[in-house]
């Protein structure tokens, strides 16, 4: 058993994995606005997203105002344009009408701030303030990096048009056996302390009880899901919180967003490519009010975020929590459909060596899962390093997702790991698997 201490690295082994990393997220923010021409990237896709130039030169701008400025003490790159990238002074909607960094000037700006970055990283020390500790403000700043990659992920999703990206599709897969297990009663450690590159609202660890429930080995599939369609789900309020079902009606909800009717059938579109729906794939793009109509509909309910970080990470052999379902190791390319290497997730059974002790399958990667919790700070927390990231969110019209999906990178997500968007949401990749209570006669 490998402890997190271990696992404690050098400066130089610190700055070899931070260089490898950035040019990893680099490849990839690239890839991502390379793939579109200029007017593409200055145009909004949807309200609900920036351009795509916005997220480049955003994403060179954090890079700039935490790893130049303040971990390198260096002048400003660009001390004129912080506020047009500042997230919290222009909504997404308004983003486009901004004097913003044209294509060339982004593409210019972002590649200026990162030769000074890896100069910054070569000279400082990486000890003596929390802030470079174990290269936590890199560490940051490739998350930061992973996560636009994955907005401007779901703005392709949304962008209208031929398609521009493309992955080998995964391998076929098969179910477990057990469609649900049980997960014990008792405590377990949820969040972290140690994890070095781990965000302000995973910390810290702490104990905390949950009851013994099930939980799906799977997620939901679209063929699940179509069943649920079928029998009239979406037009019965008996599934439907008061919240969900307003929402229902107000949207016009009657299938996951980019479904479309195909005769008796159901087609969907995927980054331009028009295909029936694949019944053996989780369901992806409902919000977290269609999950929980499902849940309800089923008999079931959705996990609440202990249920599925114990489920997750619990290992009953031991009593400890592991970082990841598999064990202690970063995810490979065996244990999850992460980092985009697909474009679409995984058939439900797939990876079966990322499974956890308790036997639940793609509880991480191939779609970020709703739970049934909203954001809450765990006891104990302390905003670091800026409050913006999650504190000023704590206690809003908010439910967390879990587990990352077919387009988060591996850094920029763990056992701990907790996203949170609105419960009408479906642009990001998001499906759930459902939960249940344990009767006193099956837990014995
Ligand atoms: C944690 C994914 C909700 O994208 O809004 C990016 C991450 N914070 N820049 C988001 C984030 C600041 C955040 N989520
Ligand atoms: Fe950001």
């Amino acid at each position: 058993m490998t402890s997190t201490e271990d696992r404690l690295l050098g400066p130089e082994q610190v700055r070899a994995r931070v260089a490898e990393q950035l040019r990893r997220s680099r490849e990839r923010s690239d890839a991502l606005t390379d793939a579109v021409d200029d007017d593409d990237l200055v145009r909004q896709h949807s309200k609900l997203m920036s351009p795509l130039v916005w997220d480049l030169a955003h994403i060179g701008n954090q890079e700039e105002l935490w790893l130049v400025r303040d971990v390198g003490g260096r002048e400003p790159v660009r001390g004129d344009i912080d506020e047009l990238y500042d997230a919290f002074q222009h909504p997404r909607a308004n983003r486009p009408a901004l004097p913003l960094l044209p294509p060339a000037e982004a593409r210019a700006y972002v590649r200026e701030v990162r030769d000074k970055v890896f100069d910054v990283l070569d000279r400082s020390p990486l000890e003596g303030r929390r802030l470079v500790e174990q290269g936590f403000a890199f560490g940051m700043i490739v998350q930061h990096e992973q996560q636009h990659d994955e907005t401007m992920l779901a703005t392709h999703q949304l962008r209208v048009g031929a398609p521009v990206l493309h992955a080998p599709d995964p391998a076929p897969a098969t179910p477990p056996a057990r469609r649900e297990v049980l997960v014990p009663a008792g405590e377990f450690t949820m969040g972290t302390s140690t994890e070095p590159w781990a965000l302000d609202n995973e910390r810290p660890a702490f104990r905390t009880h949950v009851d013994a429930f099930f939980i799906d080995t799977v997620p939901v599939s679209n063929g699940d899901y179509l069943a649920f369609i079928d029998a009239g789900g979406y037009d019965d309020p008996r599934w439907w919180s008061a919240a969900g079902w307003a929402h229902r009606q107000r949207a016009n909800l009657a299938a996951p967003r980019f479904w479309s009717r195909d005769g008796d059938g159901w087609s969907r579109t995927r980054f331009g490519v028009v295909e029936p729906v694949p019944l053996d794939e989780p369901v992806v793009h409902v919000c977290f009010h269609e999950a929980a109509a499902y849940a309800a509909w089923a008999g079931k309910r959705l996990p609440t975020e202990p249920e599925w970080e114990k489920a997750a990470r619990f290992d009953p052999a031991t009593g400890r929590s592991r970082r990841y379902p598999w064990g202690d190791d970063d995810p490979g390319a065996e244990h999850a459909n992460l980092g985009q290497r697909h474009l679409r997730p995984a058939p439900v059974g797939a990876y079966p060596k990322g499974e956890s002790p308790l036997g639940v399958r793609q509880l991480i990667g191939d779609v970020w899962e709703w739970v049934d919790s909203g954001f809450q700070p765990y006891p104990g927390f302390a905003a670091f390093p800026y409050r913006e990231y999650s504190e000023v969110f704590f206690g809003g019209d908010y439910k967390m997702l879990r587990g990352g999906s077919f387009g988060t990178d591996a850094s920029a997500v763990r056992g701990t790991f907790r996203n949170w968007d609105h419960p009408i949401r479906r642009q990001i990749f998001a499906g759930f698997r459902c939960a249940r209570d344990a009767t006193p006669a099956e837990v014995r």
